[in-house]
């Protein structure tokens, strides 16, 4: 009934209320919810709405600084070697007093794409501190991907590139730079998430594993480091 109940709200368009529902799809079999969640988390302002706009859209949103309230959403169909993933793409709040409302949906995500803003030493510093939420209210196996965001501020800048590779290294999850302002590396980043999601998914069992940071790096190397 919860997940009628969602897909009524997906297919009119309506940005579903968290504290009135929680859907639980990761209860179902994945061919019944259909839909692959991803979320994006991090500090706010770093660049979610952003990064999700620029993704879904296509545009940079310039301009005064409207934050989220609560959790928001868009769909969005990829079709990786010629299969059709569906993304749902959860934006959250990263104001402290909407940290409730993130963890009640860290259960349901299959992969969480989290964001720091290179001009911002804090957004940075709190990664640990994100990984460690990540890792008590999520999948064991969700796949977690860490982007610094506002590549294109080079004047501004504060972390540098090789802060935000090793503390991925560290923790074992794939990194890349990205800019919602510029498109740097937004479509790549979403492309590599949604490949290792229907690898996951179709597999067939002598198939290697996807290696996601090996394709991230293959991909920036082929078009000289960034793409837009
Ligand atoms: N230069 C630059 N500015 C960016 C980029 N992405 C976002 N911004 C700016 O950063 C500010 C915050 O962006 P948002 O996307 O609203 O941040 P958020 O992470 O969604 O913030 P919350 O909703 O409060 O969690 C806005 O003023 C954006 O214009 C980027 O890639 N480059
Ligand atoms: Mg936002």
């Amino acid at each position: 009934m919860q997940i009628l109940i969602l897909m009524m709200w997906v297919a009119a368009g309506i940005n579903f209320a968290p504290s009135l529902t929680t859907v639980h799809m990761a209860d179902h079999p994945k061919s019944l919810s259909d839909f692959d969640f991803v979320m994006l988390v991090g500090d706010s302002g770093v660049g979610k709405t952003c990064l999700l706009v620029r993704f879904k859209d296509g545009a940079f949103l310039a301009g005064s600084f409207i934050s989220t309230v609560g959790i928001d959403f868009r769909n969005k169909v990829m079709t990786i070697d010629a299969v059709k993933v569906k993304l749902q793409i959860w934006d959250t709040a990263g104001q402290e007093r909407f940290r409730s409302v993130t963890h009640a949906y860290y259960r349901d995500a299959h992969a969480l794409l989290l964001l720091y803003d290179v001009t911002n030493k804090a957004s940075f510093d709190n990664i640990r501190a994100w990984l460690t939420e990540i890792h008590e209210y999520a999948q064991q196996d969700v796949v977690v991907m860490l982007l610094g965001n506002k590549a294109d501020s080079t004047h501004d800048r504060l972390v540098k590139r090789e802060e935000g590779e090793k503390l991925a290294k560290e923790f074992g999850v794939p990194f890349m730079e990205t800019s919602a302002k510029s498109g740097l590396n937004v479509e790549l980043a979403f492309t590599a998430v949604a490949k290792e999601l229907k690898h996951r998914t179709m597999k067939e069992p002598d198939e290697p594993k996807f290696q996601l940071q090996e394709y991230v790096d293959k991909e920036m190397r082929t078009v000289g480091c960034c793409r837009s």
